[in-house]
């Protein structure tokens, strides 16, 4: 543990920082989006490396032979593994293969512009040279190595940003616990200390294990001015307060934090109005894991970096190194596939915002500013349309220009009574044939997308859940391989709506199409239909089925009164009788 001088003298002032826990007072930005040059880079990268590494990668999952379920990180708790004996894994922890160099290579070669690597995850194990533990990889392995200095030496010299992810949560560390959590606060802010004090321009905090009881929003706030002041331009997850709302990794506007974070999922309309990244796993485990080869395909993994941008997000992509310290050749592989689209067509992906479309039938759309007036749509196309007539769903526009990304050549267009049409070749073009998505840009003049109003077909109206707008901060749509429906419905304020154009006066029969876990969901709720001399509410009850994916249709009663034309249909919660109110996947109106 030997370290220069400067180097401890930095690191002594960072303690009496830490410790006495006075900080300048600083209000804490909140994940809305803060008009901060300090987030730059970070929305410009849209894409980085998530790194789970530590003793868990040697058990990977199995511990006395019983193989436990779950991600490996967690194996100390799923085997219930006391510290004592957990802790004599790191005596065996000898990664003789690791090369940061290595590691970057394969992150910049996948398009990645930054690494978040555990710098300590719940286990308490650290990865870097601590003062304040010999519960590291210093002092308690015979690698005797400071993986985290060589890996911060190695992001530098590749022009990648490095960034430490940090549990608050400790299962080892003795003071982590209720009556002793003071003094265990007081460790955590000398490690974060040490973290952003040793390792040169650190890029993120992000921090984890939030959920942990002993940990309040005060503590997330003065923790978000610690790593602030110790180095101003480091950006700070929203895990570093209590503001994320399970896996939907969302915060309401007070929570300190400078990005939401998502996991496992991209959320259906992104989260507007604020920094959001999604964190996936590319097989099952965030640790390395024996037998979890569940792994994700390369074109479900690409689309996930369209989906995330299209929607404004970030997208941190995890690997598991092994014991020895590779990254397996799985991920290797899928990220240097990855890598050759975004060679090719990253354009369409960093630096640019949320596109302007709910979704699109043929792939994702994102949108940078193409000039002083003009704006350029990314049209990332999956699949392609059999009559070469790609359709911008109520896209009015006036078209400048549409070109090939990749290659020279314009494409032709017309502005439709159903949006913008882009004239293709009937098939992708034989040069682009290799390619999983191609990319057409459409320069424009003013964007308006007019979102089509729920029109009577076969002789009902169907209100589904992917057409629906959200208003609130939680309820969103859950996308079509998930459950396609209205979910997280957590807050009693959101609610959904539709616009539907009635063709006639007839009455309206109104059911819901509707799942709800009978010890998690339920409640009151009206449906109102209100319009240009149309008006007519219905309340109910959520009828609990077996859980969160059984949907049943429940019959609600009928309305009369209305008039033809347009009308808004709303689902407003009247009271949420527990975690949350329902899953909506769609509401029928049948004319009587
Ligand atoms: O419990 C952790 C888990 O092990 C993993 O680190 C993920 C990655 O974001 N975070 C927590 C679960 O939300």
């Amino acid at each position: 543990m030997n370290r220069p001088l400067a180097g401890t003298l930095a690191f002594a002032g960072t303690m009496l920082l830490a410790s006495v826990g006075v900080v300048q007072d600083r209000t804490t930005p909140s994940p809305a989006k803060t008009p901060d040059t300090r987030m730059e880079w970070w929305r410009e990268a849209r894409l980085g490396m998530f790194i789970h590494w530590g003793l868990y990668a040697q058990p990977a999952g199995t511990w006395k032979e019983k193989r436990h379920g779950g991600p490996s990180e967690w194996l100390m708790d799923a085997a219930k593994i006391p510290p004592a004996e957990y802790e004599r894994l790191a005596a065996g922890f000898n990664p003789v293969n690791f090369d940061a160099g290595r590691w970057v290579e394969i992150a910049k070669q996948a398009g990645m512009k930054y690494i978040v690597i555990t710098s300590k995850h719940h286990d308490g194990f650290c990865l870097f040279d601590s003062a304040l533990t010999d519960y590291d990889i210093m002092d308690a392995t015979p690698f005797r190595r400071d993986v985290l200095k060589e890996l911060s030496e190695a992001c530098a010299e590749g022009g990648v940003r490095l960034c430490f992810y940090h549990s608050i949560m400790d299962w080892h560390h003795p003071l982590a616990k209720k009556e002793t959590w003071p003094g265990y606060e007081n460790h955590l802010r000398g490690q974060v200390g040490e973290l952003l004090t040793n390792y040169g321009p650190i890029g993120v905090m992000w921090f984890d294990g939030e959920w942990t009881p002993e940990w309040t929003e005060a503590q997330g706030k003065s923790l978000y001015a610690l790593c602030r002041d110790v180095q101003p331009n480091v950006i700070v997850n929203n895990r570093v307060g209590k503001g994320r709302d399970g896996m939907g990794g969302m915060s309401p506007a007070d929570a300190p934090g400078d990005f939401g974070t998502p996991e496992q999922e991209v959320p259906g309309r992104g989260l507007p109005g604020m920094d959001w990244e999604s964190c996936m796993t590319m097989n099952d485990s965030w640790g390395f894991k024996v037998g979890d080869n569940n792994w994700k395909s390369d074109e479900r993994i690409l689309r996930l970096v369209c989906e995330t941008a299209s929607k404004g997000g970030n997208l941190l992509l995890n690997v598991g190194p092994t014991a020895m310290g590779e990254i397996p050749p799985e991920s290797v592989e899928r990220l240097a596939k990855l890598g050759e689209w975004m060679a090719a067509n990253g354009r369409a992906i960093y630096g640019t915002e949320a596109g302007p479309f709910r979704r699109v039938p043929w792939g994702y759309v994102t949108r940078r500013a193409g000039g002083a007036r003009s704006t350029d749509l990314n049209l990332i196309i999956f699949d392609w349309p059999a009559d070469g007539r790609l359709l911008l769903p109520g896209l009015r526009t006036n078209v400048l220009e549409a070109w090939w990304l990749r290659q020279r050549g314009t494409l032709g267009t017309e502005q439709t009574p159903d949006g913008v049409v882009v004239r293709l070749p009937p098939e992708r073009p034989a040069e682009l044939k290799h390619e999983l998505a191609s990319v057409v840009v459409l320069g424009v003049e003013g964007v308006t997308v007019e979102t089509p109003p729920v029109r009577l077909a076969e002789g009902v109206y169907t209100l589904k859940a992917a057409d629906a707008d959200v208003e609130g901060v939680s309820a969103r749509y859950e996308p079509r391989e998930s459950r396609d429906c209205i979910g997280f419905w957590m807050r009693a304020e959101d609610r959904v709506c539709w616009e539907v154009d009635l063709a006639d006066a007839r009455a309206l029969r109104v059911s819901v199409i509707q799942a709800s876990d009978p010890k998690e969901g339920g409640g009151r709720y009206r449906v109102e239909i209100a319009g240009e001399g149309t008006s007519g509410t219905l309340n109910a009850e959520v009828r609990a089925t077996k859980g969160w994916g059984d949907f049943e249709e429940v019959s609600l009663g009928s309305l009369a009164g209305f008039t033809e034309g347009r009308c808004k249909v709303s689902v407003i919660p009247l009271e949420k009788s527990n975690m949350a109110l329902m899953n909506l996947r769609a509401i029928v109106l049948r004319p009587e």
